[in-house]
């Protein structure tokens, strides 16, 4: 539409983050001029954040990738050779061509990130056509093990829907919406608690969110399992779950049963620092103010060996209450059908593999990730939906360690070739691990697609300039987890030889035998999702709903029972016991803590949590983007002030953060909001103002906490998953 100055309105969602806030885009003459949030789109009804504030500074930055660039020095010395696009894809193609006749297609590795779409499932697609398992994305990292929990359990994952005026009781655990979800925080969290829900917040820090709390459990780090069967505990004691549901519908109670009369709540005490008061205040709260919803929390899914129990007695909760698939509770997710292929796209081909093909390099370790794990949902699944599981995505992915592995030894077989696309990984997995295989000889090719040079695409044979959000039409759909897809306009054509993801697949793809499975464009490619709504991408994204909402409808297991093998919710999942994993939700003490590991605690005694989410910026994005960086300019590491003064740090002192595996520096900043013993430091950093080139690589080895991570894959989560949460650590000046 034109108004009257002739800016062109295009109407999309901001890509700047995952949420997918509604926008309005105004371009004139060619070029983005303003944004403003669209009032009208459901998701975020106009209101935009701070990131999306900065997009027009991400769109034009100076340091944007707009060229498609070859290694000429070694890896990391930042020597490059600008190439046609044509040509890169050329050379790229015959080397992963040489690599597969030699090794076999599993000897070709993806390595996504978070939510960027088109790439992601692009690549998928990609892999599943070119028979590679090795997948990874963060789903890994990222909540996949809270996810697969929850299918294990109901054979769904649910969605927290927190309704102000029906929700009566919201249990925040784990996680910090105010800054996580920015823009849903307000309306979601806290008009629920204004229509007088008990706003009940789990979390070690006194957060924006926890100082809302009617009741905040500030528990020790990674005690999580604990806590929640002290909780159940104190439910099955004083009988204040919904027998006639756990009758009905749940298997495994009585052992249950057993398992938690080992927690008493005073015990609990002991084991997470939460008094016994609040922890039978919560357990009662939880019970019987209904309808409640206990939300995900990425935090929960970082404890390494402790995130099983601490998920697992989620999932106990939302169900033994009687809280599931209400309104204003947690609703199970069915299978995405709004769009075709949604989840063939992925994997119909790898599954059709016989058995004697190769899993992922995980499937040894963390089989449930595997595809072997996914048959076994997926048969489970399809007794009640034949067309499948709703987000593989979250259930099918390699680790890092392993990765590294495979590159560094050959085990359990060798991959020769890695494509980073849309992902940081040796900012946001373990840093040392992640640089040794990508600056190994071994590693025969590394491609980076990306907006910007990263310090994991300073360590790439080929860099390929994506396209950002504005350059490209969009269906998102977000991994199918939610159930709602929104159409938006490409608002500019991508500028120099930028290119949106989709056609970095499809051009590989063309050049590897997959002629047929790529049209020739993104928007054609989403027609063909479309087909079920008999509309083309085109005609639905200048309709007035650009969108499509899931009608929310409850107690669907009355009907169709659980997606389970028995058709229950099984409080003791079988597909855990057919994968060699305890199902009971045994509480472990998280891999290093001053109980598991007293002798490294001596030396390291501080409890170290780290990534929170910042409002202003995406995991390892924006430190580039002036406004943002205001906002927040250094890392921070928050320690209480008593614990500083022991140690002679005053507010806004650089320190040192040490583990036995590395140190960093970062900012004190002295909060009481902490446990004495307990310190957080920001996430994944790096400068991009300081050289690219090694050593520095954009002082990667400064600033990440990443790299103080240990990483024995042995003492992983059950998924696979980083222990970024709950580490042991010192802090001094000098
Ligand atoms: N602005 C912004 N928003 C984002 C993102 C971003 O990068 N920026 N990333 C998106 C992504 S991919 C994700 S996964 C989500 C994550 O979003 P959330 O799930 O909200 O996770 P965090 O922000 O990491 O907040 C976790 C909270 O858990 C607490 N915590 C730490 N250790 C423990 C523990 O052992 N137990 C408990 N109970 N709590 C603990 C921390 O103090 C912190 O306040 O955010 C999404 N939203
Ligand atoms: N210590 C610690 N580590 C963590 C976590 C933690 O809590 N603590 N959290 C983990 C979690 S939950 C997550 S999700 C991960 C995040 O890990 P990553 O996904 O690796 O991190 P991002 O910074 O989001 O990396 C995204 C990259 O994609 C680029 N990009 C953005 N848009 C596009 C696009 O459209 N196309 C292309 N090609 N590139 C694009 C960005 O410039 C950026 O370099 O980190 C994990 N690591
Ligand atoms: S929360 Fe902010 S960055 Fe994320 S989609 Fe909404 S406006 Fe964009
Ligand atoms: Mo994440």
């Amino acid at each position: 539409m034109k108004t009257e100055d002739e800016v062109i309105i295009k109407k999309t969602s901001c890509g700047s983050c995952l949420h997918q806030c509604g926008v309005k885009v105004h371009v004139s003459n060619g070029e983005v001029v303003k944004i403003d949030g669209d009032k009208e789109n459901p998701l975020g009804k106009g209101r935009l954040c701070i990131k999306a504030a900065a997009a027009l500074d991400l769109h034009n930055h100076p340091n944007r990738l707009n060229y498609p660039l070859k290694r000429i020095g070694e890896r990391g010395e930042g020597k490059w050779e600008k190439i046609p696009w044509q040509q890169a894809m050329d050379e790229v193609a015959a080397k992963i061509k040489e690599i597969r006749g030699k090794y076999g297609p599993e000897a070709v590795a993806y390595m996504g990130g978070t939510v960027h779409e088109p790439g992601d499932w692009a690549a998928w697609r990609w892999c599943n056509l070119f028979g590679t398992p090795n997948v990874h994305n963060q789903g890994k990292n990222c909540g996949e093990a809270e996810f697969l929990m929850e299918c294990a359990t109901y054979g769904y994952h649910t969605r927290p829907t927190p309704k102000p005026g029906v929700t009566r009781c919201l249990v925040i655990w784990g996680a910090n919406p105010s800054d996580s979800a920015p823009v849903a925080y307000r309306p979601s969290i806290l008009g629920a608690k204004e229509k007088g829900a008990k706003l009940i917040v789990i979390d070690p820090r006194l957060t924006e969110t926890a100082s809302n709390a009617d009741l905040w459990l500030q528990l020790r780090p990674g005690t999580d399992g604990a806590l929640g069967l002290g909780m159940l505990n104190v439910i099955i004691r004083e009988n204040l779950y919904d027998k006639e549901f756990v009758e009905k519908y749940c298997l495994g109670f009585n052992e249950l049963k057993t398992l938690v009369q080992e927690y008493p709540p005073k015990k609990v005490e002991n084991i997470t620092w939460v008094p016994e008061q609040k922890i039978i205040e919560a357990a009662r709260s939880i019970a019987t103010l209904k309808p409640s919803v206990i939300t995900f929390g990425v935090a929960v899914c970082h404890l390494g060996r402790a995130t099983k129990s601490a998920v697992q007695v989620k999932a106990i909760l939302r169900a033994i209450t009687g809280n599931l698939d209400i309104e204003g509770g947690n609703v199970l997710k069915e299978p995405f059908k709004q769009l075709a292929w949604f989840e063939n796209i992925y994997w119909d081909r790898l599954l059709g593999y016989p058995q004697e093909k190769r899993d992922n390099v995980s499937a040894d370790m963390f089989p449930i990730a595997s595809v072997r794990g996914y048959r076994l949902f997926l048969e489970a699944m399809k007794k009640v939906h034949p067309h499948g599981y709703a987000a593989a995505i979250y259930m099918l992915t390699y680790t890092g360690v392993n990765l590294w592995n495979a590159i560094l030894e050959g085990k359990p077989y060798p991959v020769k070739a890695v494509l980073t696309q849309a992902a940081n990984p040796i900012c946001t997995l373990d840093t040392r691990g992640c640089y040794t295989a990508l600056k190994s000889q071994n590693l025969e090719l590394h491609v980076a697609m990306d907006l910007f040079i990263t310090p994991t695409a300073m360590l790439a044979d080929y860099v390929f300039p994506a396209a950002d959000w504005f350059e490209r039409p969009c269906l998102s759909f977000r991994w199918g987890l939610v159930g709602d897809y929104v159409a938006g306009e490409q608002s500019v054509a991508p500028l120099y030889e930028r290119r949106d993801d989709y056609q970095f697949w499809r051009e590989l793809g063309m050049r590897l035998g997959q002629e047929k499975d790529w049209p020739e464009t993104l928007e054609k490619m989403y027609d063909r999702f479309l087909e079920p709504t008999g509309k083309t991408f085109n005609e639905l994204v200048h309709q007035k709903e650009h969108w499509y909402l899931p009608e929310e409808r409850y107690r669907k297991y009355e009907k169709n029972g659980f997606a389970t093998f028995s058709g229950k919710v099984e409080l003791l999942p079988g597909i855990l016991e057919k994968l060699g994993i305890d199902p009971l939700p045994r509480y472990e003490e998280p891999p290093r803590t001053p109980i598991s590991a007293p002798e490294l605690a001596r030396e390291y005694p501080l409890i170290l949590i780290s990534g929170s989410r910042l409002a202003c910026y995406w995991h390892t994005c924006y430190r580039e983007q002036k406004k943002l960086r205001k906002a927040h300019p250094d890392p921070l590491v928050q320690i209480h002030p008593d614990t500083a003064s022991k140690l002679g740090i005053t507010n806004g002192d650089w320190v040192y953060i040490a583990t036995p595996e590395g140190r960093i520096k970062q900012k004190a900043e002295l909060t009481e909001g902490i446990h004495p013993r307990v310190v957080h430091a920001d996430g994944y950093w790096w400068y991009p103002e300081k050289p690219g080139e090694e050593p520095s690589l954009f002082g990667l080895w400064d600033s990440t906490i990443n790299a103080t991570l240990f990483t024995d894959s042995k003492l992983l989560d059950y998924a696979g998953d980083y222990p970024f949460r709950g580490l042991l650590c010192k802090v001094h000046k000098e």
